[in-house]
């Protein structure tokens, strides 16, 4: 089964490149810094590294607004640093996978220029354009980072729709000229030798159909999944993907189990995964019960037909160990605790950077502190609503963004070993005790523990391709569950929780009446091998995790 197709196999490191390592002294992370850590990244094991958008913009979201799809921005670096982490990648066995943003452009891309220069400029058509309505904005939508999506342009007396920040138009899917000029350059990319595309917000392409306030503008759903996308999709696998050996993950805000497979059923050539965001996005603190009922609805909805992804933190959302850990008493135990299951459920699991020592959230003291567009503009429109800021400030912390952002924790030297002058963003304090110097000294250390995750994970399939059962039903601690194939099975154990917990074995758990575990990993790095059905019940320490095979 092994490389029918070797994406399915991937596991991917997440690069935020302006936080990981810089190389210039400017305070912010480039691609030479990525380069410069490529050595690391492969000796996590990892076999494909995902970087975030470094393509030209005046970055007020940090390259999501990119004002040309062809050039590199000058903070990332050259092409040719492009082209050589290209070839360091390859050279080191893994492959490379760029973030594509082609939902909107920055307001200061051409196009746009050109767009907004007249009404009857040929590129009008290539964003979204409206009257407003009795002198107020077309439709009463929000968007993601502010209270309207529309904004006026003063010169034509028209609106552009703008679902993030106002400096972010978006794109007209529905121009056909415009989708050629997208899947143009997304050929340059891949010409450049490029692996993988993760694309973002791809949920919002299609806009709604009608253009007409809606009861609850808060919700934001009305903004994805309108008619149109699947075909636009079917058209980019047909006009860029299926021309390549490639992987796409795709971006789909509130993706379901039940719209989920459209975007990855290998018989409609779409994208080949998918992220969605019933953890991340709307599990706002460790909910096991919640947790297990997604797992299993998503499983039960890809079982054939597609592969999904594992991920319970990015460049968007805090950091998993502060946010559905314990990162106060049992840091490590419960880093390790969250890294067992990514990689041991079904889907492509994905490490962002940091992770992989257990890096928390920080609480920066001002606001002026905060660089993260979304909750800086959160906050100035709570504020404006008469929201004390004290209380505004305080409520927005936990979730910002930037809890993620902070820069890379090399060592315990000036700047955490970032770079050699003051980071763009502060450093988490806690760089002192917290940092990979430090781990790849501890042989317990929650990094020793996912290189050895990572090359079991290589070494079995059935962690890839095997069926799922979850055999823990609504235990509100206790995560249990088996992956078969061809007739080996494994069981993984998980303790979420503070306290030791029994597991207690059920005939029907294995259906048989011996029972015989090897343990292939613990994280408690136990030492005894063999575990015997004559013990019915296992009992697991603080935020323990294991793996074993039956045999
Ligand atoms: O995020 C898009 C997004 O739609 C959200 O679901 C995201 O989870 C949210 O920001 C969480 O608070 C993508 C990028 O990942 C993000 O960094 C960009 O700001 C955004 O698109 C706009 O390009
Ligand atoms: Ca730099």
């Amino acid at each position: 089964q092994s490389n029918e197709a070797w994406w399915k196999e991937s596991v991917v490191y997440q690069v935020y490149w302006r936080s990981f390592r810089d190389t210039n002294g400017d305070g912010i992370g480039d691609l030479r810094g990525v380069i410069e850590k490529l050595d690391y990244i492969q000796s996590l094991g990892v076999t494909m590294v995902w970087v975030n958008p470094f393509n030209e913009s005046p970055d007020k979201d940090n390259g999501y607004d990119v004002s040309d799809y062809y050039a590199v921005m000058d903070k990332a670096g050259t092409m040719a640093d492009f082209e050589l982490l290209v070839a360091e990648t390859h050279a080191r066995g893994m492959k490379l996978m760029m973030d594509v943003v082609v939902n909107h452009t920055s307001d200061q891309h051409a196009w746009f220029k050109e767009s907004r220069s007249s009404a009857s400029n040929p590129k009008r058509d290539w964003y979204i354009w409206h009257d407003g309505y009795q002198g107020r904005p077309p439709t009463n939508w929000r968007s993601y980072f502010n209270p309207s999506c529309w904004e006026l342009d003063e010169a034509s007396n028209q609106y552009y729709m703008h679902s993030f920040a106002v400096e972010q138009p978006d794109l007209n899917w529905a121009n056909r000229e415009m989708r050629q000029e997208i899947y143009k350059m997304l050929r340059f990319w891949l010409d450049k030798g490029v692996d993988g595309l993760r694309l973002d917000a791809l949920a919002l392409l299609a806009k709604p159909t009608i253009f007409a306030d809606v009861e609850n503008p808060r919700d934001i759903r009305y903004l994805t999944h309108n008619a149109g996308l699947h075909q636009y999709l079917q058209e980019m696998n047909h006009e860029v993907f299926k021309h390549y050996d490639m992987m796409t993950v795709g971006e789909i805000a509130f993706a379901t189990p039940e719209t989920g497979p459209l975007f990855v059923d290998e018989e409609r050539q779409e994208l080949n995964t998918l992220f969605h965001f019933e953890v991340a996005d709307e599990m706002p603190e460790w909910d096991m019960l919640r947790f297990k009922r997604i797992q299993r609805l998503w499983a039960e909805a890809l079982d054939g037909r597609g592969f999904g992804s594992q991920f319970l933190n990015n460049h968007d959302h805090t950091r998993q160990v502060s946010r559905y850990g314990n990162d106060t008493d049992y840091r490590v135990e419960s880093a390790k605790l969250l890294g067992t299951m990514i990689h041991t459920l079904p889907g492509i699991p994905y490490i962002y950077q940091g992770e992989e020592i257990g890096m928390t959230g920080v609480r920066f003291e001002t606001i002026g502190d905060y660089k993260d567009i979304a909750m800086i503009n959160r906050y100035v429109e709570e504020v404006g609503k008469g929201g004390d800021p004290a209380v505004v400030f305080r409520d927005l912390q936990p979730l910002s963004r930037d809890n993620s952002r902070t820069p890379m924790q090399w060592n315990d030297g000036p700047y955490a070993g970032f770079g050699e002058a003051e980071p763009w963003l502060q450093i988490n304090p806690n760089y002192e005790k917290i940092n990979v110097e430090q781990a790849e000294k501890d042989p317990d250390s929650v990094l020793a523990y996912y290189r050895k995750l990572i090359a079991l994970r290589k070494a079995n399939l059935i962690m890839v391709y095997g069926d799922f059962t979850d055999i823990s039903d609504d235990d509100p601690h206790l995560y249990v569950y088996v992956r078969e194939l061809e007739g080996t099975e494994w069981l993984v154990l998980l303790n979420h929780s503070a306290e030791h917990r029994t597991f207690a074995f059920t005939e029907s758990c294995f259906g048989n009446n011996g029972l015989s575990l090897k343990l292939k990993l613990g994280s408690y790095g136990q030492t005894e091998v063999y575990w015997s059905s004559e013990m019915p019940e296992m009992e697991l320490k603080p935020y323990e995790a294991r793996i074993y095979e039956v045999i």
